[in-house]
């Protein structure tokens, strides 16, 4: 038994060397002239070859450290210390997969942060009473099938597996399909977790934004994680020929999607707080030709706010701005929600964790403008995250960085708080 925590060695440069070669696991990715070195570009779309070829590695690596790894029909991952059967495990882990042209440490430094916390742990001769079990989330990212976490969405029954198995990708091919065809078989349900399965978990992650870096602060304590809603739009206009058609006539579908992009930006800046965000990432006019009006544009919404009525209030905003534009301007737009989360609060049981294992460090607690599958883990067990630095705030660009010694600080506060969480 552990009468009082073992005093926690962590390896900061085995996990910088192992986010190295994770970051080799990539398709074409470009980089930006002017970005500060280093700089590593990374592109890994979920179930593309590169994502497989680190699925096997990365499972190879938790082998290496004694783990009994389980992979579920959506292709989560399971690596656990303990008992395969006994329930009650305390959690750690995040994602992978990386949007195309992105950096090296969303997500990567949670799931191989939360294998070395483990080790250390083990190192240390630290006997946890419940397992302790590290999750490597398929698909956190919603580049090829336009949702995020989507397979911690089904591990919580936050979304049925059938509604997840009909999302389509660019191409026009089934999750499911594509699941399939990467070689992972079985019913999606069976990926739902058993009420009982997790006692608590906690996500170690970049804080991707500035305030740490910019008040020199070792750890951000999370206590809450702020409500996403996406949507995608169709406006359909007139179209025509760029000489012919004399502005009165016009029925142009790109003008009014772009004053529909301002309009939605100006909810943002108008709903009276500064944590209420709106971004417009894709934005895709037809038939998109230098001399032909634009008859239909396809555009996203990614609309987040850390309080969930003032989401909703901004986004009822944006449809009432873009209905009144298609009226003065005679096009009809069209949207589908893709989803509507409401916040998360992390658990006392797990923040206070964190913060007694932060001790000897500065630290603040913070909220997450970011999504995570702890979003959807806070649904089922206890939740919390523990956040480090990054350079200049950046991420989802390849200039992300966090330095080796903000690693070693998460990685150290992770493990005392995983050993914290599975000793009773
Ligand atoms: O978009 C997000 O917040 C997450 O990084 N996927
Ligand atoms: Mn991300
Ligand atoms: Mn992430
Ligand atoms: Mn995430």
């Amino acid at each position: 038994m552990n009468a009082t925590l073992p005093e926690i060695a962590v390896d900061a440069a085995r996990v910088v060397a192992e986010l190295k070669k994770l970051a080799t696991f990539s398709a074409e990715a470009e980089v930006p002239a002017g970005l500060p070195e280093p700089t590593t570009a990374v592109s890994r779309v979920v179930f593309t070859e590169p994502d497989l070829a680190m699925r096997a590695w990365f499972t190879g690596l938790c082998e290496e450290a004694g783990l009994t790894v389980r992979v579920d029909p959506m292709g989560n991952t399971f690596a656990r210390w303990g008992d395969p059967a006994a329930s009650g495990a305390v959690g750690t882990g995040s994602h992978n997969d990386a949007i195309p042209h992105s950096g090296m440490y969303d997500g990567t430094v949670g799931v191989l942060g939360g294998l070395e916390a483990i080790r250390a742990l083990q190192r240390a001769g630290f006997v946890p009473v419940r397992p302790i079990e590290l999750v490597m989330f398929t698909s956190e990212e919603p580049t090829r099938f336009g949702l995020g976490c989507s397979g911690s969405r089904v591990m919580t029954g936050a979304m049925e597996a059938a509604e997840v198995a009909a999302l389509t990708d660019p191409e026009g091919r089934s999750f499911d399909d594509v699941r399939r065809a990467a070689g992972f078989s079985g019913d999606l349900a069976d990926a739902r977790l058993a009420p009982d399965h997790f006692h608590a978990f906690v996500e170690l992650h970049t804080e991707q934004g500035p305030l740490l870096e910019r008040e020199g602060l070792d750890i951000g304590i999370v206590t809450a994680i702020a409500a996403p809603l996406a949507a995608e739009f169709e406006v359909l206009g007139a179209g025509g020929h760029a000489g012919a058609v004399l502005m009165p006539d016009r029925h142009d579908a790109l003008c009014a999607a772009a004053e529909m992009v301002l309009a939605i930006e100006a909810a943002a800046k108008s709903s009276g707080a500064v944590d209420t965000v709106t971004t417009v990432g894709e934005f895709t006019p037809h038939p998109g030709h230098g001399n032909s009006i634009a008859n239909r544009v396809r555009f996203t919404l990614d609309l987040r706010d850390t309080d969930g009525d003032r989401r909703d209030a901004a986004w009822a905003k944006i449809r009432d701005g873009i209905d009144a534009i298609c009226a003065r301007r005679g096009v009809t737009a069209t949207h589908r929600v893709l989803n509507a989360d409401p916040p998360a609060a992390c658990y006392p049981l797990v923040v206070d964790a964190v913060a007694d294992a932060a001790a000897g460090l500065t630290t603040k607690r913070t909220i997450s403008r970011a999504y995570h599958d702890s979003l959807f883990m806070a649904r089922v067990c206890p939740t919390g995250m523990i956040f480090i630095p990054c350079r200049g705030g950046v991420s989802h660009r390849p200039d992300e960085f966090a330095s080796e010694s903000a690693i070693g600080h998460g990685v150290l506060v992770l493990a005392r708080t995983l050993a914290r969480l599975a000793t009773s």
